[in-house]
């Protein structure tokens, strides 16, 4: 149970959303261990995503006694599927949203400790840290904590702030985090979130929790570590590209640049004091190049970088168009009391895109 919390605030609503890919054998557990009592929250909901599963998840997750079960028409992937998890969980009234994975890795009884730091205003989002804590990790393959710690030292120079694992699922987040958050990546999410959110001034903790590496578990998302890995980096640099464009172009055009210019200067002096250019005449073409290279890619950062300032007050906006829907949808979830409401509310604000592929349900206890 949860104790000394700011009691000043109105009792919160958590909702626990769960995506899900054929974890027909794990998520009931899942479902089942999540607490529903917690100390400073009024309510604690169970959201599962199920992402188009070829097995029995959603019989299994109702049966567990989810309250909620979104399943997609086809398999759209983790970051799209995220995504949408947050909206539906802020239409439906969270204040707080936890994400933790459908395969049993984690201790859904660590709800408690993850969303403590928001309950106390000390952080706008709180994830896992499989890191802070060698003994929590003991039986992780060394492959998975070396490209762990690649991606995480990645994001860390990226935020310019230090974190130990920025690719956890178990993470709960704060209402005022999830509005903010505008994400583009299809394949996975955890990492972009650390930079969009950090961009926009959002405080990350991060906590040490425990995780279980079963030994016949097949992961679905970072199976292929090939893959995953150039799908992360893709989604990485997406958004670096988007939330810092001076450091991203302008940093290699200066150096370009900076190249260009001593291979022309060497080539010019060479050609003061001998009046000539043929030894050096290759390296004073490859100079202007890259002159001209560097000065290009220079001239692309600073629109880089004004379209960046145009893509923050988008976002500025968004957030408030989805804030606002967001307090009407709880308006009119009190008015008509009911998941039934909601969803049609959903499907309005949506122009019925939302209600055709995604079917809303509550499930029956
Ligand atoms: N929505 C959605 N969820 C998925 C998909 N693939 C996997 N998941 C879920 O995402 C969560 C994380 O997947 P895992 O397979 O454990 O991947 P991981 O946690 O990166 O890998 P490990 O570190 O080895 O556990 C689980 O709850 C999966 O069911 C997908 O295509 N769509
Ligand atoms: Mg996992």
């Amino acid at each position: 149970m949860i104790n000394s919390l700011d009691t000043s605030s109105k009792k919160q609503k958590v909702i626990v959303m769960i995506p899900a890919y054929n974890e027909e054998a794990t998520i009931g557990k899942v479902i089942r261990d999540v607490p529903r009592k917690v100390n400073g929250i009024a309510e604690v909901e169970v959201m599962v995503m199920d992402d188009y599963s070829g097995d029995k998840t959603a019989e299994v997750a109702k049966r567990a006694g989810a309250d909620y079960i979104f399943k997609q028409k086809q398999n759209v992937g983790l970051g799209v599927n995220f995504k949408k998890g947050i909206d539906m969980a802020l239409k439906l009234g969270a204040d707080i949203i936890v994400n933790i994975d459908g395969d049993g890795q984690f201790d859904s009884k660590d709800i408690e400790n993850l969303v403590r730091p928001i309950l106390r205003h000390e952080a706008d989002m709180v994830t896992c840290s499989r890191f802070l804590n060698p003994n929590m990790t003991k039986n992780m393959p060394w492959l998975k904590k070396w490209g762990n710690r690649r991606f995480t030292n990645l994001i860390s120079r990226i935020t310019k702030e230090k974190f130990t694992d920025t690719q956890c699922g178990f993470r709960a987040y704060g209402r005022e985090a999830a509005l903010r958050l505008t994400l583009k990546g299809k394949f996975t999410y955890t990492q972009e979130v650390f930079i969009d959110l950090i961009e926009k001034g959002m405080r990350i903790k991060e906590i040490p929790l425990k995780v279980v590496y079963h030994k016949k578990r097949d992961s679905k998302i970072s199976g292929n570590l090939r893959k995953y890995g150039f799908k992360s980096l893709g989604i990485i640099a997406k958004a670096t590209r988007d939330t810092k464009p001076l450091d991203f172009f302008g940093m290699p055009a200066l150096v370009i640049l900076f190249l260009g210019m001593i291979g022309g200067g060497v080539s010019f002096v060479y050609w003061l004091i001998y009046h000539a250019t043929t030894p050096v005449r290759t390296l004073f073409n490859v100079s202007v190049f890259f002159m001209i290279f560097g000065l290009a890619l220079g001239i692309l950062a600073l629109i880089a970088d004004m379209m960046k300032t145009i893509k923050t007050t988008q976002d500025e906006i968004l957030y408030r168009l989805k804030r606002q829907d967001v307090e009407n949808s709880e308006i009119l979830n009190k008015l008509n009391g009911g998941i039934e409401r909601v969803d049609n509310h959903i499907r309005k604000t949506n122009g019925g895109k939302l209600g055709e592929d995604v079917r809303v349900r509550r499930s029956v206890r």
